[in-house]
C-alpha cells in the first residue's frame, strides 16, 4: 500500500461545535484543513485494524471531494471496509440507523445541516460513534487537542473511487462499498409505523405536503411516501438534492420553509405540511393554517405513542433540552415515565438511550427522535404524526388543541439574532451573569424573577458534567427566559433567546404566542440590554 506521510500545520480553530466542526467551504478548500480534522478524528478514536467505517454527507457542495479525500485517509489509517452512500449521500438518521445495523465502528457525516449550502455556503464534518450517535464532548474534546498540534497526517495516492453505481472497489486493501443511501432507512421506517394505516388515510382524500427544501431526503420521501404509501406525486416538493440547496437556507421553520408556510396557510391548503432540513435531521410540522412548535410535536408524540406500531408496549423515559418547552414533562407526570432535561445537543442523549432511561427524545431546534436510531430523525416524526392523524381521523389542531385541553399550554417562542459581533453577543450574556443577584427577586409587571442560573449538567450513567449551557430567568409563575449563544453558526454570533409562559386557562389558547408573551419579549430585551450592546432590538428569526 502506498501510504504517504504528508507534513502539515495545525490549524488553531478546529473546534467542534453544537454538532461537529461548522465553516465556510472555503475554510475547508484550505490545503490540509479537512485533512487535519480527519486525522485528528482517527487519532483520537484508536481504530481497531480492518474497521468498518460508514460515510455519507448531506450532497451539500463539496460533499464529492471530502468522501474522496477521507476515502484515501481511511485506506491509511488501518480501515478494512467503508460502506458509502450512493453518490455520496446518506441523511444524518440514515447513517446512524446503518452503523447501528451493520455494527460498524461508527461514522463519518459531512453536514453543515439547517445552514445554507453552496461555493460561499457552509460545509462541516463529524464523527458519530459504533452506538451510531453524535460523539460526545469527551470524544471532540480529544478531537480538538489533537487538531490543536497535528503535524502530518496520512493518506494513500490513488485514483478516487466510483460512487454513482452500487457495488465495490478495492482501494490499496481496503473495500469500499457503495450502498443504497435509502433501503436499510425505509425499511426501519416500515418495521415502526403501520404503513397499511397511513397508506388508507393518503387514499382517503387526506392531503398532505412534504418539503425536503432541495435537501437530503428528496430520495427518501420519494421512496417513502411515494413508492411504499402511495401518496400522489404532487405531495412533494423540492425534492431534488441540490448542491446549494436552490439557493434556499435549508431550515424547516417558518421563516426559511416559507414557500411551503404560504401553501398550508393559503387557499385550498393541503391537511398536513412538513419540512426538512439539509441533512434530514429536523422536521416542521404544520396543519392546516396551524403551526406546531417542536416542543408540543414531542409532548404529542409522548402522548400518543402508545397507539404507535414500534411504541405500543409504552416508552420508557423520555429527554428534552434545556431550552425546550415543559410541555413533555406534563406528559411524562401524568404516564408516570422520568423526564430528563439535557443541555442543547443531541449528543447528550445518547447515554440515556444506550442505557435504556428513554425511548423519546426532542429539541425545540426542531429535532424529534427515539432510540430507533441515535440522531434526530425529520422523516420519523413526519410519520408518527402521519400515523396518529391515520388513527385519530382528526385534524392537527384539533389534536393539538385537545392535547392542550388536557395538559394546559406551554406558550413558546425563540427569537434569533443572527449574525452579531461576537464581542456584542458575548457581552450581553456576560452582562446578564454578572447581573444575576440583582435580578432575584425583581418585578417586572405581573412578572417577578425568582431564581437566575447558568445550566449546568451531570450525566447520570457516565458522572460527565457539561457547565455554562444556557443562562435562565425563572419566574415565580413558572414562566422563564433562557439566553444562549449557538453553537452551529459559522459568521458572527447568534443569540436565541427562548420565551415560554404556562397557560392553564383554555380561553387563552387561541391567542398568538406572540401577542401571549409579549410582556416576557420586553422583560428579555430590557434585562439584556440587547439594544443597547447590539443595535438590534427585532429579531432575524422568531419561531
Ligand atoms: C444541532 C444539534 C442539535 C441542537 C442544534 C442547536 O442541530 O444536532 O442537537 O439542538 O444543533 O443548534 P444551536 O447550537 O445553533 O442552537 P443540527 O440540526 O444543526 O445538527
Amino acid at each position: 500500500m502506498n501510504v504517504q506521510v504528508i507534513p502539515s500545520q495545525a490549524f488553531a480553530d478546529q473546534k467542534p461545535g453544537t454538532s461537529g466542526l461548522r465553516k465556510k467551504v472555503t475554510v475547508f478548500q484550505q490545503p490540509h484543513y479537512l485533512e487535519n480534522f480527519v486525522q485528528s478524528i482517527f487519532d483520537s478514536i484508536d481504530v481497531p485494524k480492518g474497521a468498518t467505517l460508514i460515510l455519507g454527507g448531506d450532497g451539500r457542495y463539496y460533499n464529492r471531494e471530502a468522501i474522496q479525500i477521507i476515502l484515501k485517509m481511511a485506506a491509511a489509517n488501518g480501515f478494512g471496509r467503508v460502506l458509502v452512500g450512493q453518490a455520496g449521500i446518506l441523511s444524518t438518521p440514515a447513517a446512524s440507523c446503518i452503523i447501528r445495523k451493520y455494527k460498524t465502528f461508527g461514522g463519518i457525516i459531512l453536514s453543515a445541516s439547517h445552514n445554507p449550502g453552496g461555493v460561499d455556503g457552509d460545509f462541516g464534518i463529524k464523527y458519530n460513534t459504533p452506538n451510531g450517535g453524535p460523539a460526545p464532548e469527551k470524544i471532540t474534546e480529544a478531537i480538538f487537542e489533537k487538531s490543536k498540534s497535528i503535524q502530518r497526517y496520512k493518506m494513500i495516492a490513488a485514483p478516487d473511487v466510483p460512487l454513482d453505481v452500487i457495488g465495490e472497489t478495492d482501494l490499496a486493501g481496503m473495500k469500499v462499498q457503495v450502498i443504497d443511501a435509502v433501503a436499510d432507512y425505509a425499511e426501519l421506517m416500515e418495521s415502526l409505523f403501520d404503513f397499511n394505516a397511513i397508506k388508507d388515510l393518503l387514499a382517503s382524500g387526506f392531503r398532505m405536503k412534504f418539503d425536503a427544501m432541495h435537501a437530503v431526503t428528496g430520495p427518501y420521501a420519494q421512496e417513502i411516501f411515494i413508492q411504499r404509501l402511495g401518496a400522489p406525486a404532487d405531495s412533494l416538493m423540492n425534492c431534488v438534492p441540490l448542491p446549494d440547496f436552490g439557493g434556499g437556507h435549508p431550515d424547516p421553520n417558518l421563516t426559511y420553509a416559507h414557500e411551503l408556510v404560504e401553501i398550508i396557510y393559503g387557499e385550498n391548503a393541503p391537511d398536513f405540511g412538513a419540512a426538512s432540513d439539509g441533512d434530514g435531521d429536523r422536521n416542521m410540522i404544520l396543519g392546516k393554517g396551524f403551526f406546531v412548535t417542536p416542543s408540543d410535536s414531542l409532548a404529542l408524540i409522548a402522548a400518543n405513542a402508545r397507539m404507535v406500531k414500534g411504541y405500543a408496549k409504552g416508552i420508557a423515559g423520555v429527554a428534552r433540552s434545556m431550552p425546550t418547552s415543559g410541555a413533555v414533562d406534563m406528559v411524562a407526570k401524568s404516564l408516570d415515565i422520568p423526564c430528563f432535561e439535557t443541555p442543547t445537543g443531541w449528543k447528550f442523549f445518547g447515554n440515556l438511550m444506550d442505557a435504556g432511561q428513554v425511548t423519546l427524545c426532542g429539541e425545540e431546534s426542531f429535532g424529534t427522535g427515539s432510540s430507533h436510531v441515535r440522531e434526530k430523525d425529520g422523516l420519523w416524526a413526519v410519520l408518527f404524526w402521519l400515523n396518529i392523524l391515520a388513527i385519530k381521523r382528526q385534524s392537527v389542531e384539533q389534536i393539538v388543541k385537545r392535547h392542550w385541553l388536557q395538559f394546559g399550554r406551554n406558550v413558546y417562542s425563540r427569537h434569533d439574532y443572527e449574525d452579531l459581533p461576537l464581542d456584542a453577543a458575548n457581552g450581553v450574556i456576560e452582562h446578564l451573569r454578572s447581573n444575576f443577584s440583582a435580578l432575584v427577586g425583581k418585578s417586572f409587571g405581573q412578572y417577578t424573577i425568582q431564581e437566575c442560573d447558568d445550566f449546568s449538567y451531570t450525566d447520570p450513567i457516565d458522572g460527565s458534567i457539561s457547565t455554562k449551557q444556557g443562562l435562565r430567568v425563572l419566574f415565580t409563575d413558572g414562566s422563564r427566559i433562557v439566553f444562549r449563544l449557538s453553537g452551529t453558526g459559522t459568521s458572527g454570533a447568534t443569540l436565541r433567546i427562548y420565551l415560554e409562559a404556562f397557560e392553564p386557562d383554555t380561553s387563552k389558547h387561541d391567542l398568538d404566542a406572540q401577542i401571549a408573551l409579549s410582556e416576557m419579549i420586553k422583560i428579555a430585551l430590557q434585562i439584556s440590554e440587547l439594544k443597547q450592546r447590539t443595535g438590534r432590538d427585532t429579531p432575524t428569526v422568531i419561531t
